[in-house]
């Protein structure tokens, strides 16, 4: 794939009349608080993970769309040395103001404008800026937070974008989703950069394979007759505040290399799973073959795994753990392993599945797929809810060929494969059944941000406010 250009500039005026509207509504609010009008607008979309699931960070493609949902900030460049920070959200988003020269990420205690430094510090360190201009920030974003959407990574790309436009920086946007997924670590979370790549790298019409290592994208076309339909169980959880998901980030690479050693393979010479797959040069079955045998269902006590590894407590450290997870005692390797190489084989069966001719034999094809998808998050990787688990089955009994959790999971969203002429009674059973009984859990939510069909959607970029 050749990379593509830099960021085209786009006009406020060509928007849709919603989106229009709102970068007024930012644009005025932004007066409101600075005292004159911002000169840009950057946007990052959020997305949906049709399908791979945890297997970005161990080396493995990812079939995600960019939503139409969004972050976007208005930004204002000044020669102050300070970044000042606020949200068209203001209740639950509180003001910041920092000098350029004293950014701290909080990791023991993230708040959003932390997001925001992320990408603000990807771009400083990664273009080597000396004296990044100051900026007045508005933030608008309409991503569903901590719901498997990522809402946290469309802020870290926008603040990214918004960073090199200030500073005059072009930069691909290949190299763009690159940086900003090594950034959004600085708040303490591992991922892979599926987040990040498909922001910037979604074309409008079309979900993407993302593979990694190099970074590269194909376009997949996703079936006519059926639609994706989003639905928000509505349980949160903010994954740099917990250690769930280095948890699991841990395991694949304690997995990795105890796989690693088992098969003659130099432990120090692999870093994920996908790297071990193309040293052995084993087919997906193949190394299910290896993990059936080599692993046990026991979670492996850390001094177990210590010697088999032959390595010091300061080594696993080294090599496996993380600021949240360097004391926790016992692994689950076998289960983790399992769901990582089936989902990874599952993703190239979806893509193989989007290529076929037969309509209906592909979208059962693909609505089993993303059933077992979610049955082995579920059951084997255990990033699933109850919530999330009675919200996939509802959605399959209310006529989806297919249902699975989306993005980190442990509450959020959940995506199902639903055939068009079924949408509307699916809608109102869903609705009926999961969202009309929800009594609290719906406060502050509106049914259109929590239930919803959504089409592949266009990826960041820069308007220009005159
Ligand atoms: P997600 O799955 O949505 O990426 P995370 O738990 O990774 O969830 O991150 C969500 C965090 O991102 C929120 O807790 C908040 O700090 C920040 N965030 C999300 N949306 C917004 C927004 N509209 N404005 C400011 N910060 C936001
Ligand atoms: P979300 O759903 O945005 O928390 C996270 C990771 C992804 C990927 C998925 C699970 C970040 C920024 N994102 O996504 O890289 O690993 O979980 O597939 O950590």
């Amino acid at each position: 794939m050749a990379t593509p250009p830099i960021f085209q500039l786009e006009k406020l005026m060509d928007t849709d009349e919603k989106q229009h509207k709102r970068f007024s509504q930012m644009c005025e609010a932004f007066k409101q608080k600075y005292g004159s009008r911002p000169e840009f607008i950057a946007r990052a979309p959020g997305r949906v993970n049709l399908i791979g699931e945890h297997i970005d960070y161990c080396g493995y493609s990812v079939l995600p769309m960019a939503i139409e949902q969004d972050i976007c900030a208005a930004v204002k460049k000044t020669n102050t040395g300070e970044i000042r920070i606020c949200n068209l959200d203001a209740k639950n988003y509180k003001d910041f103001t920092t000098s350029i020269k004293n950014i701290i990420i909080d990791k023991s205690n993230p708040q959003w404008f932390h997001y925001f430094f992320c990408g603000f510090k990807g771009i400083v360190e990664n273009e080597s800026l000396q004296e990044p201009v100051g900026m007045d920030i508005l933030v608008h974003g309409t991503v569903p937070k901590n719901a498997g959407l990522s809402s946290s990574s469309a802020l870290v790309c926008v603040a990214g974008l918004a960073t090199a436009f200030a500073n005059g920086k072009s930069i691909s946007k290949l190299n763009m989703a690159d940086i900003c997924a090594k950034c959004e670590r600085y708040i303490g979370t591992q991922g892979g950069g599926m987040d990040q790549s498909i922001s910037f790298l979604a074309e409008k019409g079309a979900a993407k394979l993302i593979s990694f290592n190099p970074l590269r994208t194909e376009e997949v076309s996703l079936p006519d007759g059926s639609v994706f339909v989003i639905s928000n169980c509505c349980v949160e959880l903010n994954k740099a505040a917990t250690s769930h998901f280095n948890q699991r980030v841990a395991e694949c690479k304690i997995s990795t290399k105890v796989l690693a050693k088992q098969n003659g393979v130099d432990i120090t010479s692999v870093k994920t799973f996908k790297d071990l797959q193309t040293k052995l040069e084993a087919s997906f079955d193949k190394i299910l073959d290896l993990v059936k045998t080599g692993l046990h269902d026991e979670p492996y006590s850390r001094s177990e795994i210590l010697e088999i590894l032959g390595i010091s407590d300061e080594q696993l450290v080294e090599y496996c753990l993380s600021e949240n997870t360097k004391d926790v005692q016992t692994f689950k390797l076998r289960q983790r392993s399992e769901h990582v190489f089936s989902e990874a084989q599952r993703v190239l069966k979806f893509k193989e599945a989007c290529d076929l001719k037969d309509m209906q034999n592909k979208d059962e094809a693909l609505g089993n797929l993303m059933t077992a998808s979610h049955v082995s998050c579920s059951k084997s990787y255990e990033c699933s809810c109850l919530e999330l688990d009675q919200l996939t089955q509802l959605c399959r009994d209310s006529g989806a060929l297919g249902s699975r959790l989306t993005g980190a999971g442990w509450g959020g969203c959940a995506v199902s494969i639903v055939p068009s002429e079924k949408l509307e009674s699916f809608l109102t059973k869903v609705k009926t059944q999961y969202f009309d009984n929800l009594g609290q859990r719906m406060t502050g939510r509106t049914m259109d941000e929590v239930l919803f069909a959504t089409k592949p959607g266009s990826g960041a970029s820069v308007y220009v406010v005159n």
